[in-house]
């Protein structure tokens, strides 16, 4: 199954590491046939090339859009060499076959995240390219195809492993990245187009993202892993800039994506806020009158959870607030900027990791999200699921308070992005008690208010910050129990969606323990 490397066509947009091989390839005594822009490379480092043109017969046309569509180029990709007819037909119409294509692709996926205009992103739709990275794939009985800067040295291996031939375990290597490469970047066309058009529906779609990176290893050391950026440019882990420490894990990434989307939550016009995650759970968001203080009380919420935790900021890092982060180990910190000041703070702390973003992320984007079940997607629209003060609906006699309104929708942005069943307890802007991920209501709500216990014995206090405080439930309460532990901790108002069959029973305990509490009519399930 060896095959031998006579006559290569290369024809690529990113020249990178272009010349040392074609020079590799000559030296092995393989032709060489290019496009364009590629022959002109090659010819000037005085490399013997052959243009396209001159084997089509046609020149290259309508702005480069047709260069190889021909027979000459696709025949000579596609014949069977072992088959008569096919070796008739190329005798007959002048074809020589191509053994080796070197392709890639026009830079779509870097032309959208470069926000280029429409007519641009269209011009930068590669249609030859593909059409030969395909053919040769198909054909990868007999043809090598390489679409990846990183094979042209495992390329030059097998050549000279094999003196001059591959094999064809190596040619279906090949092909498998040669299909994924095509897939990938029709995949992006399709996701582009629908967000040009404002096509929402999660209907016939494909997904597929680029490689970004591989990662050391997955969830646990023992899984491998890679992070695939979708290409879109929304502010977030995939697109920040890392400063300093190592680089970041699977987890890492997960936990960062969480915090960075929950502090987006909070608009800096009304102050700054922080967000400390840990396993994708917020252990601590709080606002402050400044990041420092913000920081300090999300701190507060739970500060056993918050060691190695990752933290978001919803303004730029300063140096004070970089001096109390560097107190304890956490892992990432990421921001929309950081100054001077907090970098030269940081500088100090090697495993720590500091990332900006381009700004903040937009809470109301429609986006699609994916969850991978055996033999399958699940595809839904993000939760973008936003409530305003106007659509909230008193239920008890006593109405709440301003203060109690204020901290009400505090949480509940909050309770959006606990793993269900999520209870948020805040009092004055900042969580003072989280439970997370729990089968049951009742159990998240005893667990945030003993982990708020806890912390009150912890920073010898004379009573848990949930006095006073009150609470969001990222669904209905299905029995009263949820809530009387709610009472019982000292929560005075309760934010939750409402429509449990039940609700009466709930409404009728909340005006006896005198809470005040409003429904949502909106459910925020997260799991
Ligand atoms: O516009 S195209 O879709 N039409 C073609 O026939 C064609 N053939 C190759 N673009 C085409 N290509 C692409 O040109 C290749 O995929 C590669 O990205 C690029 C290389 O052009 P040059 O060698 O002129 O720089």
């Amino acid at each position: 199954d060896l095959t031998p490397v006579r006559r290569a066509l290369i024809s690529v947009s990113d020249k990178t590491g272009l010349l040392d091989l074609a020079k590799d390839l000559a030296g092995m005594g393989v032709e060489l046939l290019s496009t364009g822009g590629s022959a002109g490379m090659l010819r000037e480092a005085g490399l013997e090339v052959t243009d396209v043109a001159d084997v089509t017969g046609f020149p290259e046309m309508m702005d480069g859009r047709v260069k190889t569509l021909h027979p000459r180029v696709h025949g000579g990709l596609l014949a069977l060499r072992d088959n008569d007819s096919h070796v008739a037909a190329m005798e007959e119409h002048g074809i020589a076959p191509i053994d080796l294509l070197i392709v890639n692709l026009y830079p779509f996926e870097e032309t959208v995240a470069k926000g280029a205009d429409y007519d641009t992103c269209i011009e930068n739709i590669d249609i030859g390219g593909p059409a030969m990275i395909r053919a040769a794939a198909k054909n990868h009985g007999f043809v090598n195809v390489v679409v990846d800067v990183e094979d042209y040295g495992p390329l030059l291996d097998e050549m000279r492993a094999n003196d001059g031939q591959t094999t064809l375990a190596f040619r279906k290597k090949l092909a498998q990245i040669a299909y994924a490469r095509t897939g990938a970047y029709d995949a992006a066309v399709s996701t582009w187009m629908a967000a040009a058009i404002d096509e929402p529906a999660p209907r016939r779609r494909v997904f597929a993202g680029t490689l970004s990176q591989t990662l050391r290893y997955g969830e646990n050391p023992h899984q491998s892993a890679a992070f695939y950026t979708d290409g879109s440019d929304r502010p977030g882990v995939a697109n920040a800039t890392q400063h300093q420490g190592k680089e970041l894990s699977y987890n890492n990434i997960n936990d960062t994506d969480a915090a960075y989307e929950l502090v987006s939550e909070f608009l800096p016009s009304n102050g700054p806020a922080c967000a400390i995650i840990k396993h994708a759970n917020p252990c601590g968001v709080a606002r402050g009158s400044s990041l420092r203080e913000a920081y300090m009380r999300a701190f507060d919420c739970d500060r056993t959870s918050a060691f190695g935790g990752i933290i978001a900021l919803n303004e730029a890092l300063d140096g004070d607030t970089a001096e109390e982060i560097a107190k304890i180990f956490t892992e990432v910190v990421i921001a929309p900027g950081a100054d001077e000041a907090a970098r030269e703070v940081f500088a100090a702390k090697k495993n720590l990791r500091l990332l900006t973003a381009p700004g903040l992320a937009d809470p109301k984007y429609a986006a699609l999200t994916l969850r991978q079940v055996s033999g399958g997607l699940l595809v839904q629209d993000k939760d973008a699921g936003h409530i305003d003060f106007d659509d909230l609906k008193v239920v008890t006699k006593r109405a709440p308070s301003d203060k109690e309104m204020a901290d009400m929708l505090f949480a509940w942005k909050v309770a959006k992005h606990v793993k269900s069943n999520a209870i948020v307890y805040v009092k004055d802007g900042a969580t003072v008690g989280i439970g997370a991920g729990q089968m049951s209501r009742v159990d998240s709500c005893r667990i945030a208010a003993r982990k708020s216990q806890d912390m009150a014995e912890a920073l010898e206090l004379s009573e848990p910050l949930t006095k006073g405080s009150v609470v969001a439930s990222d669904a209905f309460f299905p029995f009263a129990d949820g809530l009387l532990t709610a009472a019982e901790a000292g929560a005075t108002a309760v934010i939750q969606p409402g429509g449990s069959m039940r609700d009466n029973e709930v409404i009728e305990a909340a005006d006896e323990a005198g809470l005040a509490m409003v429904l949502t009519s909106m459910r925020h399930f997260r799991h």
